[in-house]
């Protein structure tokens, strides 16, 4: 059977993508807009801006309370958005899709549900040397909480899991280890990691793996069941939907076992002063009024995506990378941060004797939006010695001339600042 996601998709067409993205046209500094900071959040297409504001301007009512017409209404829009989002990432069951404020909040939800399921003093929780602040802090506050450890699978120089060491980690702590929690993809270097293995590994011994998937959804296909990952956390506005929403999606059985996090209306079934019992899933994890505009936004986003061909636009953005790659490196004392081999659109680099804060301004002086410093990721800024970085993150609208114009921009500025 065809579904919206298999189906053939028109060859990809970079003009006809950029045409969809209102804030392309706009000047910044008198120059044409480059926007190469992605990562941080992507653009918007029209049909998301529209389907947002079309909720306010003519469904806007709050969702599973009222019997009126509107609340109705807006309650199967986000319900359908639910099952565009669980097709999309291949989730068996539509409740296991939950609606967080992005994945910040999707990581302290995992990390506050799954702390008191399952931490006890002695036990430990694995992350990675990469890791976004996400995956970092909110482990690090909850083992505070239950006496529990927080143990680091190394990098290489390269900026790739040293896999053999992530084995030996997982092999040998065996019952004391309860938790391996990774990023799909590194927001700061780029690097797609090889988690299925990981997760595979970790299963045999009954360890719980959370994936953070923020930089991994806007550039693949994800499909949670393939990946065999038990939580896997995800930003609507990293993908080209509205900030202030995300998805923690959970496998049925983990999720019925987790205690709810924050507590409030819609996520109950009956309340007394005495004892609360909890809604069904997912409602059981979805307290107060959600971001009902956002999660509409959101099936948007995930409906203008299955228009494209995914490996396409991957394939694109990979192309983007690679001549930016070449090009950045005939500039003298320049070091990209991040060459593993399997990589997205990304592209970080530190220049000798030029400050990536000063570099970004008068990079944003020729109407370039690239991001600067640690990214949320001191710990990685630490292996490699250094205070941050220049980033450029690219997106499908984005264009060969574009990453030119990024390099001669660079060129210049490092003349002017050396
Ligand atoms: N995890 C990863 C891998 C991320 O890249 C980010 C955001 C987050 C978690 C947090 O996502 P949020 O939507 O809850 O904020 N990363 C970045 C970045 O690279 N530049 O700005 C934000």
């Amino acid at each position: 059977m065809t579904n919206s996601i298999s189906a053939v998709k028109p060859a990809f067409d970079v003009e006809e993508i950029r045409a969809q993205f209102p804030i392309l046209k706009e000047l910044v500094h008198g120059k044409p807009l480059v926007y190469f900071d992605n990562a941080a959040t992507s653009q918007k297409p029209r049909r998301v801006i529209k389907a947002e504001s079309a909720y306010y301007a003519k469904i806007n009512a709050n969702v599973h309370r009222g019997v009126h017409t509107l609340s109705t209404l807006a309650t199967d829009a986000q319900e359908a958005a639910r099952e565009i989002i669980r097709a999309h990432i291949n989730a068996k069951h539509v409740h296991e899709v939950i609606f967080t404020a992005g994945t910040t909040a999707s990581m302290n939800l995992a990390a506050n549900s799954l702390g008191q399921l399952l931490l006890k003093p002695g036990d430990e929780v694995l992350i990675s040397g990469m890791e976004h602040h996400a995956n970092i802090v909110p482990w690090q506050l909850v083992c505070e909480r239950y006496g529990a450890t927080l143990k680091v699978i190394p990098i290489t120089d390269t900026g790739e899991l040293d896999i053999a060491a992530a084995e030996q980690m997982i092999d040998s702590s065996a019952d004391r280890l309860k938790i391996l929690s990774l990023t799909h993809v590194s927001n700061t270097l780029g690097t797609i990691n090889p988690v299925k293995q990981l997760i595979a590994d970790a299963k045999k011994r009954g360890i719980v793996t959370v994936l953070d998937g923020a930089q991994a959804v806007p550039h693949m296909a994800v499909d949670v069941q393939d990946l065999g990952c038990d939580l896997y956390a995800f930003s609507g506005h990293k993908m080209y939907a509205p900030t202030g929403i995300g998805v923690l999606y959970g496998r049925e059985e983990l999720l019925e076992q987790m205690p709810p996090w924050q507590g409030g209306g819609e996520m109950i079934d009956q309340v007394t002063f005495e004892k609360t019992t909890f809604a069904k899933l997912p409602f059981k994890f979805e307290a107060g009024t959600p971001h009902i505009a956002g999660i509409i936004g959101l099936g948007e986003a995930f409906r203008w995506m299955q228009d494209y061909d995914l490996e396409a636009m991957a394939a694109h953005e990979h192309a983007l990378q690679e001549h930016a790659t070449k090009e950045l490196l005939a500039i003298e004392g320049l070091r990209i941060i991040g060459t593993a081999k399997e990589k997205v659109g990304v592209i970080s680099f530190v220049i000798d004797g030029v400050h990536h804060y000063d570099l970004g301004t008068l990079l944003d002086q020729q109407g370039i939006a690239v991001r600067t410093g640690h990214h949320c990721t001191q710990p990685l800024m630490d292996h490699f010695g250094i205070s941050g970085t220049t980033r450029a993150s690219f997106a499908p609208f984005n264009t060969t001339a574009e990453v030119d114009a990024m390099v001669a921009a660079t060129k210049k500025a490092v003349k002017m600042l050396r």
